[in-house]
């Protein structure tokens, strides 16, 4: 079952619990994919999510906040990508759909940023926030994503964003992302 796990469990195995990570069954339709945690088992309540959670965006000047209508509404890129987790498994590519980090960025006035750190709305611990370097959000493939498979990211894939990045540890995609501070 491993060699299974290690080959990608996307697809045709899709519905199947034996290969889920903690033998969850990721269930079907567009968020019908492996999930690491839910967002119950790391306190992430409807409550710390919304239902008018904006994202804050930082970097150069005063801070600017979206709302996901306003995010909705900016040129929406796409990116089809795995989840790969470092304890394992990984996904079938998905296909995701939102900013692109690089856009963010110059939105927040540093074109040429060269971190950013990403903060969810979990309480603070080892996964909630991320700091990503200037090669990764400077990648065209490199997304907050609103949206996967057609869908909005269900709760437990991280509603409402989450970072996308190619050939990064799933770790580095944080979910329930409330606020980006870019740094030169
Ligand atoms: N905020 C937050 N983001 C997170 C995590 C987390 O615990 N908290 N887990 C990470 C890990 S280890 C992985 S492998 C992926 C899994 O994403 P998925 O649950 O949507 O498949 O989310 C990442 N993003
Ligand atoms: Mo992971």
């Amino acid at each position: 079952m491993s060699g299974a796990r290690r080959a990608g469990v996307g697809g045709r195995l899709r519905g199947s619990a034996l290969l889920a990570p903690h033998n969850r069954n990721p269930g079907s339709g567009p968020n019908g994919f492996q999930n690491n945690k839910t967002a119950a088992a790391v306190g992430v309540t409807r409550a710390r999510l919304g239902p008018d959670r904006r994202l804050e965006l930082s970097g150069h000047g005063p801070s600017v906040t979206l709302t996901r209508a306003r995010l909705l509404a900016m040129r929406q890129h796409a990116a089809m990508l795995p989840i790969a987790c470092v304890e394992g498994w990984s996904t079938s590519d998905q296909h995701w759909s939102g900013l692109r980090l690089a856009d963010l960025a110059a939105m927040a006035g540093l074109p040429r940023a060269s971190s950013v750190l990403v903060e969810s709305v979990q309480p603070p611990g080892p996964y909630s926030s991320v700091l990503l370097r200037g090669n990764q959000i400077h990648d065209p493939r490199a997304l907050l994503a609103l949206r996967v498979n057609g869908a909005d990211l269900s709760i437990d894939h991280g509603y409402p964003a989450r970072v996308i990045v190619p050939a990064n540890p799933g770790v580095n995609n944080t979910k329930w992302v409330h606020r980006l501070t870019f740094r030169t």
